[in-house]
């Protein structure tokens, strides 16, 4: 083996234990936002107005991106994974069969178009602290 292909491995190999998912996930250029086992990394995400932003599930759990009705500019679409109406039909939802759920190596995307602070969580894992804000600048 020369070297730039053992490079190549180790490379490969660090990358799918960072992200955890050894059996070769989404790679890091596929998504803005990545989803860890507990955690949006980063949590908080800075973006333009018209801007839309992908999430990765690049960890091993299902997880949800759900915003709450509250948490985003009044004038605002409301967004979750699975397409739900607000966060009470979400959680309704995600209790009842995991719908919402974005498994592993699976993404969700939104386009935002509103400026202001968009607060949103995982449903399975508010209570870890799994929450994030996209920041949509004026
Ligand atoms: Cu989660």
């Amino acid at each position: 083996m020369d070297r730039r292909a053992y490079l190549a491995t180790v490379g490969a190999a660090v990358t799918a234990a960072v992200a955890g998912c050894p059996d070769g996930g989404l790679s890091e250029s596929e998504f803005d936002v990545g989803m860890s086992a507990n955690a949006f990394l980063p949590d908080t995400y800075e973006v333009d107005i018209g801007d839309t932003v992908v999430w990765g599930n690049n960890g091993s759990r299902g997880h949800t991106v759900t915003a709450y009705d509250g948490g985003i500019p009044a004038d605002a679409a409301f967004f979750a994974s699975g397409g739900y109406d607000d966060t009470a039909a979400a959680r309704d939802a995600w209790a009842n069969g995991g719908g919402g759920t974005i498994r592993a190596g699976e993404t969700y995307e939104h386009t935002f178009d509103t400026p202001g602070d968009h607060r949103y969580f995982c449903i399975p894992h508010e209570r870890d602290g799994m929450t994030g804000v996209v920041a949509v600048k004026e």
